[in-house]
């Protein structure tokens, strides 16, 4: 995918998406596939994983992605604004329900999926802690040079270890959303339906289809992640593969199918 550098794209109009360049990341994915849902034309933009991103920083407020600029609007930081905006731009094809309650339930599990000490996030917590089970040590010597250097990855820690949960916890906190998204589908596959909630799609699946990597990445051929992510995404450890229900992996594929597309571009 090519991306733009913040000088290039920031005086330019229309949609610009700040992406971690060159990986997928879940949120960074999520915002993608969104826009694509809703046929909604951007200009991708490059984040560079783990660095200061000055630049960026200047322009956003923010050093991490993704962040969507629209127009000369005020970015768009979290999930939730992302997609807010994304709802605004193309309202025919909403990825929310109009009712309240079966909204609240849609961004219930979506910030259960997405937001700080959620699926994804809890998920980074356990990546590089035992928590994650026994690294293989053949597997990580094979990788070429570490992708991070020091700087970089203090940094993402410091951004990243604040919450209400740490390593520890963050095993038993994902298998709980996981069994929570696992026990909703066999629930609405009795009731005839395919999703997460009612019987169209809505945000939540979209970010489970894409956050689904966490718990068991697509194979290369259709997601070339760099081998240090994959290793990383890959090792879940034995309390998530004691969750890991094939009905989500029905799921992702189903909707990577119908709703979507494959290969993933970054
Ligand atoms: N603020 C975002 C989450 C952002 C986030 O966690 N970004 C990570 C994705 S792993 C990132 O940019 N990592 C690279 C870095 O920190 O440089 C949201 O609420 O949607």
């Amino acid at each position: 995918m090519k991306y733009y550098e913040v000088a290039e794209a920031k005086d330019m109009p229309g949609l610009r998406l700040v992406l971690t360049a060159y990986v997928p990341g879940p949120w960074g994915e999520s915002a993608k596939k969104i826009f694509d849902y809703k046929n909604i034309p951007y200009i991708p933009v490059a984040q560079h994983a783990g660095k200061e991103n000055e630049d960026l920083v200047a322009w956003t407020g923010i050093r991490n992605a993704p962040n969507a600029m629209y127009e000369d609007e005020a970015p768009r930081t979290t999930w939730y604004d992302i997609l807010m905006l994304a709802e605004r731009l193309a309202p025919e094809r909403p990825l929310l329900p109009q009712r309240s309650e079966d909204r609240a339930l849609v961004l219930g599990i979506c910030s259960e999926i997405c937001s700080e000490w959620g699926f994804g996030w809890a998920r980074r917590a356990m990546m590089g802690s035992p928590y994650a089970g026994p690294v293989d040590p053949v597997r990580a010597a094979s990788l070429s040079k570490p992708f991070f250097g020091p700087e970089d990855s203090a940094r993402m820690r410091k951004a990243y270890s604040a919450s209400v949960g740490g390593a520890a916890e963050a095993p038993a906190r994902c298998a709980d959303i996981v069994r929570m998204l696992a026990a909703r589908l066999h629930r609405q596959k009795a009731e005839g339906s395919d999703y997460l909630v009612g019987y169209a799609p809505t945000a939540c699946d979209i970010y489970w289809m894409v956050f689904s990597m966490a718990l068991d990445p697509l194979p290369h051929e259709v997601n070339p992640m760099p081998d240090w992510m994959r290793m990383s995404y890959d090792m879940i450890g034995p309390v998530l593969e004691a969750v890991k229900d094939p009905i989500l992996l029905a799921h992702r594929d189903m909707m990577y199918e119908r709703h979507s597309k494959l290969p993933l571009e970054f």
